[in-house]
């Protein structure tokens, strides 16, 4: 084994000397006040069960026990790890992020970005931890230097802007297969980082410049197919069929990326003129396309199978982690999404489903999550926590860190996000609470839940209805009534002022 960098064996051989009841206390003083903006409840597991080694728990669990605070406890872990991963000033967390015990680790323990980089953020912003987002954005900042530099060798030189292969890693490096909308899931969370946060300094200095770039990138790239729409050509969804123009991941990632772009620049009040641009070419942008069996397509070409089970959901992108399809604006490309979304699960019409009939390659540690997720924004309660059941059945491991198999955390990430999903979205312009709430859960309460628009909802509930909700716009520049659905119904409420006392409002 090599010898380790000098500051590193200094730090450890400093850690080393000190007792660690005090290096436990240090740690937990650092992290309590960032774990306690958030708390989550639907139950308390009994004692007996909750006393017993986590894997006799796992297994119990599997086998059907309710243990209401192991799944808290996995929301609550996927925070924790986060902020041991992922701190400002420093790197963004990878594959198996400061866990790797290899030096040959699987996938290089790199940077992937047609799932697993992105899904590590998820939880970020939801569940209070905006600044953990930070490295993330800052890696995205460093790696579009030598990533612009690999674009022009590959596209041209005189190529406009930049995008990335699969694998990047830390010194910039692009290895694998172009993902060619690698730059623009990036934008994803370059622009959710100012959907949350407001920052008005961040949004003009460091969104709208990258973003416009990536919009660039595209404006120079897209051709026109045969009906004269906008197709991105030559893409791949991953990593499933053949390569080909105008395959739907592509095409609802650019969707998303032109209009995160135009909410940025409208937002910043910039006069860059270029929001005019970006709105013409998403207008002609090729659109989702229904299937012969109902499905949301794939692929241009009608050929989605409905037997397949294959561990990627990209061609529903658009209704999560993007925001181009949703229930309420576009029902029929929503009901699409879910037949595409229940057979890849493996659901059969009339066939009872649970986690158990999920199989095959579609048990991986980010599979579950962004299923979870995808149900979540469909309003199918009971199919999302089949899919953090399914997480914690069959790939889980004793210590609870997700198993792809090897173990891999984008799992631990992800379920958190997908979490923070069923229990509060705002993706639509609306708060909308318990938008997912599976009848097992039916009481209970999270506090410091975020929504876009710089505000943070705490929510108490009882049989599935919400009784109190208090909203702080504590980041939000609108300090207006805003929209609160719950119940099933939509309410205006005042959020309440940072400094000032907070008056929950009851919903009748
Ligand atoms: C993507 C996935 C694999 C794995 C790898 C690290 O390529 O398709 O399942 O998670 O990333």
């Amino acid at each position: 084994m090599r010898p380790l960098a000098p500051g590193i064996s200094a730090a450890i051989a400093a850690a080393a000397a000190r007792p660690y009841d005090e290096l436990r206390a240090e740690h937990q003083d650092e992290l309590s006040p960032l774990m306690s903006r958030v708390s989550v409840d639907w139950g308390t597991t009994p004692d007996q069960l909750a006393k017993v080694p986590t894997d006799v728990r796992l297994a119990a669990y599997g086998a059907g026990q309710d243990d209401p605070s192991l799944e808290q406890t996995m929301f609550a872990y996927g925070r924790y790890l986060l902020l041991g991963s992922s701190r400002r000033g420093g790197l963004p967390a990878n594959l198996q992020g400061l866990w790797n015990d290899s030096n040959q680790p699987a996938w290089a323990s790199d940077y992937h970005t047609n799932i697993n980089v992105q899904m590590n953020y998820w939880g970020a912003e939801t569940t209070n931890l905006a600044e953990s987002h930070e490295p993330l954005i800052e890696f995205i900042r460093q790696v579009a230097v030598t990533s612009r530099v690999a674009t022009r060798n590959a596209f041209g030189a005189e190529t406009r802007g930049w995008t990335a292969r699969t694998s990047q890693s830390i010194f910039g490096g692009n290895s694998w297969e172009w993902n060619t909308v690698a730059s623009a899931w990036y934008g994803q969370h370059i622009y959710e980082h100012w959907a949350f946060t407001q920052d008005a300094t961040y949004l003009r200095e460091t969104a709208v410049p990258l973003l416009k770039e990536i919009c660039q990138f595209w404006e120079d790239r897209l051709v026109e197919d045969s009906d004269g729409k906008l197709v991105a050509p030559d893409g791949w969804s991953p990593e499933h069929g053949p390569r080909e123009n105008g395959v739907m991941y592509d095409q609802q990632i650019i969707w998303g990326l032109f209009q995160n772009y135009i909410d940025c620049e409208a937002a910043a009040e910039l006069d860059l003129g270029y929001q005019a641009t970006v709105k013409e070419l998403q207008s002609r942008l090729a659109p989702n396309k229904i299937g012969n069996w109902g499905q949301l397509q794939e692929w241009q070409t009608d050929r989605d199978s409905a037997t397949d089970i294959h561990r990627h959901t990209s061609h529903l992108f658009a209704v999560y982690p993007g925001r181009q399809i949703n229930v309420a604006e576009s029902p029929e490309l929503a009901a699409a999404a879910l037949v595409s979304l229940k057979a890849r699960c493996g659901e059969k019409e009339g066939v009872p489903f649970t986690e158990g009939s999920v199989s095959g390659d579609s048990r991986r540690s980010w599979t579950w999550p962004w299923r979870a997720a995808l149900f979540a924004r469909l309003g199918e309660a009971e199919r999302a926590r089949f899919m953090l059941r399914g997480l914690l059945r069959f790939n889980t491991l004793p210590n609870l860190f997700c198993n792809h198999p090897p173990f891999q955390m984008d799992g631990n990430f992800g379920i958190t996000g997908a979490v923070a999903e069923m229990l509060i979205q705002s993706h639509t312009g609306t708060i909308d609470l318990l938008p997912a709430l599976p009848a097992s859960w039916a009481d209970g309460s999270f506090t410091g839940l975020r929504a876009r628009g710089g505000y943070q909802i705490d929510c108490t509930w009882k049989n599935g209805v919400v009784t109190e909700v208090v909203v702080i716009g504590d980041k939000s520049p609108n300090q207006g009534n805003i929209t609160v659905r719950m119940n099933g119904k939509d309410y205006k409420v005042k959020p309440t002022k940072p400094g000032h006392k907070t008056k929950p409002f009851s919903p009748r």
